[in-house]
């Protein structure tokens, strides 16, 4: 036996931890049931302890796939991006961020819309930030004149849609939105979730955006999350690829391409609390 080997009680035993510490991450239990059988099935009667890690995480890679995020087209017609979710997600954040990554960073030409108008300050938060960058914005308060208005900035390379926050338990808001999304006719779709969401009502929030055939998740307050569980189940249940991961308030900075190596490496340990960002060693 060499010294990577272990005893059959050993393998029980180190099945044990690794399922225990999915589940301290917030991993489903069905999910993290079906990670660690499929990773013995695998690993078979070789009980080796790098072998099961190894196979254990290209499980969880497997699930969670490679991050795909915004394809800004070559062409006429600007990439039109809208993004949806939950109320208080961090939506109008992260579009901002977003936006100054594109138009500094990539000198793209961006312009941004809005559609949120049920908050007094919701225009004026796009505002401020449009006028940093010295972007166009804006607003439009019935669904029928989105089409128009992105056809107004048909000069433009990406333009950006903010929407509204909606529970997910009012039906008439999210009809709205539905209605909003069909008539953009736009590139991509974003849901914002926030990974501060508790474990028992996201299965609800999921459903209630069923009515979307195309999207891609971005987690919002990773920097505030307990664990990176709520990621594996989201992406596990909806089948959606990732692609943004924010981390903190500042725009334009906390945010970044969703990275399936530290999230799967994270999911494997077991230590529950995640540092933040001013915590870090240097
Ligand atoms: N800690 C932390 N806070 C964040 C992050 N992203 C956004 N926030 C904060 O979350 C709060 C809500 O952000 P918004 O961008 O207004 O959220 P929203 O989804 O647009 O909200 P509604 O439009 O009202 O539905 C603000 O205080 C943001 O600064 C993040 O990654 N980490
Ligand atoms: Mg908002």
């Amino acid at each position: 036996m060499d010294k990577q080997s272990l005893s059959k009680q050993s393998y029980t035993d180190l099945m044990q931890v690794f399922y225990n510490n999915l589940i301290k991450n917030d991993v489903d239990e069905e999910i993290a049931r079906d990670l660690i059988e499929k990773t013995r099935e695998k690993t078979g009667e070789n009980n080796n302890i790098n072998d099961f890690v190894s196979v254990l995480y290209s499980n969880i890679a497997e699930i969670l796939k490679p991050p795909n995020t915004i394809c800004v087209k070559d062409g006429v017609k600007p990439t039109v991006i809208i993004f949806a979710g939950p109320t208080g997600v961090g939506k109008t954040t992260t579009l901002a961020k977003i936006a100054a990554h594109y138009s500094i960073n990539h000198n793209k030409s961006v312009a941004l819309i809005t559609a949120d108008t049920y908050r007094i300050a919701a225009v004026e938060q796009l505002r401020i930030y449009a006028d940093i960058l010295s972007i166009p914005l804006s607003v439009i308060y019935s669904e029928n004149e989105v089409k128009d208005v992105i056809n107004s900035y048909r000069d433009k390379e990406l333009v950006l849609i903010d929407t509204a926050g909606r529970s997910h338990k009012n039906n008439k808001q999210l009809k709205e939105l539905k209605t909003i999304i069909n008539k953009a006719e736009a590139d991509e779709v974003y849901l914002v979730l926030s990974m501060t969401a508790s474990k028992k009502n996201f299965k609800e929030v999921i459903d209630s955006y069923s009515f979307l055939n195309n999207y891609k998740l971005i987690f919002t307050k990773a920097d505030e999350a307990p664990s990176h569980g709520i990621i594996l189940n989201t992406v596990f249940y909806t089948k959606k690829p990732l692609s943004y991961l924010t981390t903190g308030q500042s725009v334009p900075d906390d945010i970044e391409v969703v990275d399936i190596d530290k999230i799967a490496k994270n999911l494997l340990g077991g230590a529950r609390e995640q540092r933040g960002k001013g915590e870090r060693d240097e």
